[in-house]
């Protein structure tokens, strides 16, 4: 077989990453290009001067969001979706992050409509409120993130991870802005169960942090 022909677990250049430090969606695709052991440059932009709306990062992403990643001639926007790009693409072991059964693989899509619905409204959002000065009432979304964290929590008493036995990328999209939500005053205090779960993905092979401290802050705000 011609080898140029025969799939890679490693991009021929490093992946590059549109990035914002304090995000929590390119968090998950930070930590699963480090998990992965795959080669990226991070392209951090100023969403402050908004170069996320300047037209040469619309025509990245027409939605105007962090992350994308290019891969070679590949243009990808969406955290989940870059999960399983990288997953499929490069994963040694890709049924282990996402099940190739019918119920395994729609456990984990069902915890990615978590990180996209109720996650983002209510932990990233009260988390943004908190750390850009937002003048909003927080008070209803603080309540979302409680009602989301309790829901967590009973799951969360009878496994060890989101989708099943294992971690999944149903843990890897959700982590990041249940670890930070206590930024936006929500606290995980009274969620030992979350909080083991925390634990475990931190335990990960690769695990690598979200910033917590507020660089840039100023200038956002
Ligand atoms: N569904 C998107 C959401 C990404 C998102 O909300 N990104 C934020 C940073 S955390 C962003 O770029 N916000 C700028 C804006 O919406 O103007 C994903 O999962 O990637």
């Amino acid at each position: 077989m011609n080898a140029a022909a025969t799939p890679s677990n490693h991009p021929a250049q490093p992946i590059r990453l549109y990035s914002f430090a304090l995000s929590g969606h390119v968090h998950r695709v930070h930590l699963f290009l480090t998990m992965l052991g795959l080669p990226f440059e991070s392209i951090e932009l100023d969403l402050a001067q908004g170069e996320h709306r300047a037209p040469a990062f619309l025509a990245r992403n027409l939605f105007g969001q962090v992350p994308v990643i290019e891969d070679g001639d590949l243009t990808l926007a969406d955290s989940n979706a870059i999960l399983v790009y990288l997953n499929e693409r490069y994963a040694p072991d890709p049924a282990r992050w996402m099940p190739r059964d019918a119920v395994g693989a729609a456990r984990v899509q069902r915890w990615f409509s978590v990180a996209a619905g109720p996650l983002a409204s209510g932990p990233a959002a009260a988390r943004i409120m908190a750390l850009f000065g937002k003048t909003t009432d927080p008070t209803e979304t603080v309540q979302r993130s409680h009602a989301l964290l309790s829901v967590m929590e009973m799951h969360l008493q009878q496994r060890p991870f989101l989708a099943g036995p294992g971690a999944t990328l149903a843990d890897i999209a959700n982590y990041a802005y249940v670890a930070h939500a206590p930024e936006g005053s929500v606290s995980l205090d009274s969620y030992p169960h979350l909080r083991g779960w925390l634990a475990r993905v931190e335990a990960l092979p690769g695990f690598v942090p979200m910033a917590r401290t507020p660089i840039g802050l100023a200038a956002v705000a």
